[in-house]
């Protein structure tokens, strides 16, 4: 049996009277969507009726997950829901427009392991330590002894891939390599989920890759690095913002950088930045400076833009932040230059 969080959480979920409402991040990754999904094939196990939704579409390379097709646009939905479970979501405003699908006395149910999270659900299933909010709904479903279906196995599985890009990021545990086993065993093939998430490429990314790595700037510290793209290199590309995270690699990786930084210009002239750390600096400590939020290696804000000014505000606070960092750890590690 059950206990604590976790029986409170299957109880809610468990509850069929109502239809639920099942939330992920705006801009959902790996991990919202398996998350979400998982929920929705759990609920038809259950016989429990359930609205899918995002403020955006769910990218492409996600088709092979079954069900995508079932989520709809915050837009197209207007009456509000008594119970709602929101994924991989660390505040509210990581649920974008669909937070006013919410009702007022709704039963909002928050799983989620952002270090950032701020319990704002009436129920808070939230595990900072574990690498994916995938891993959460395994150790809910193991939990309540729930049939781990291989469809409900190959959503999990997306994403603990994703999450811990592929067994490689230090949030990747004994336990994570255990659940991935488990899940593997009930059918799913490796191959076409590393290859779908983080592999497959579009022309249109290739060509997106091509124009923003001539945007690629090292810091004179040779410690910070960022790639910049603008609505033109979208336009000429024909990519998609969501497409922008090709780029993300393409910063961290180089050798000796310990920040990297992917900035894009959205439509409205606003700039979504996307911050990664390689070994010492808090990234999600810098993006709540600016208002968002995220992981220590890994964690993303928004700013008012230009891009230009965008650049210029998050480098400078990066580059205290690396100094601070290597003030403490560079001796140990000055082989990194
Ligand atoms: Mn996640």
């Amino acid at each position: 049996m059950a206990s604590g969080a976790y029986a409170n959480v299957l109880e809610a979920l468990d509850d069929i009277a109502d239809p639920l409402l099942i939330v992920c991040h705006i801009s959902p990754d790996g991990d919202a969507i398996g998350a979400a999904l998982a929920i929705a094939y759990y609920c038809d196990s259950i016989g429990r009726s359930y609205t899918l939704v995002n403020d955006d579409p769910i990218p492409s390379r996600y088709d092979f997950l079954p069900g995508t097709d079932r989520f709809v646009l915050t837009d197209s939905l207007a009456d509000p829901f008594s119970v709602v479970v929101a994924l991989d979501c660390a505040d509210v405003r990581r649920m974008g427009k669909s937070h006013g699908l919410v009702a007022t006395d709704a039963l909002l149910i928050n799983i989620d392991h952002h270090e950032t999270n701020d319990g704002f659900g009436a129920l808070n299933l939230v595990q900072p330590e574990a690498a994916a909010t995938c891993l959460v709904l395994y150790r809910l479903f193991r939990a309540g002894d729930t049939a781990i279906s291989k469809s409900i196995a190959l959503a999990l599985y997306t994403g603990i891939v994703f999450d811990t890009g592929g067994f490689r990021y230090n949030n990747t545990t004994p336990e994570i390599h255990l659940a991935a086993a488990d899940l593997l065993s009930r059918g799913i093939e490796p191959f076409l989920v590393a290859d779908r998430v983080l592999e497959a490429m579009t022309r249109e990314q290739a060509e997106l890759v091509r124009l923003g790595l001539a945007t690629l700037t090292v810091h004179d510290s040779g410690r910070i690095a960022y790639v910049a793209v603008d609505q033109e290199m979208l336009a000429a590309s024909g990519a998609t913002e969501g497409d922008v995270e090709v780029l993300l690699p393409y910063t961290r990786s180089l050798s000796g950088i310990e920040v990297g930084l992917l900035f894009r210009e959205r439509a409205d002239g606003s700039i979504k930045v996307s911050l990664r750390s390689r070994e010492f600096v808090d990234v999600s400590s810098i993006a709540v400076r600016f208002g968002g939020g995220g992981h220590v290696r890994a964690a993303g804000c928004e700013h008012d833009g230009p891009l230009a000014a965008a650049v210029d505000d998050l480098v400078s606070r990066v580059e205290q932040a690396v100094d601070e960092a290597f003030a403490t750890h560079g001796q140990r590690h000055s082989h990194l230059k």
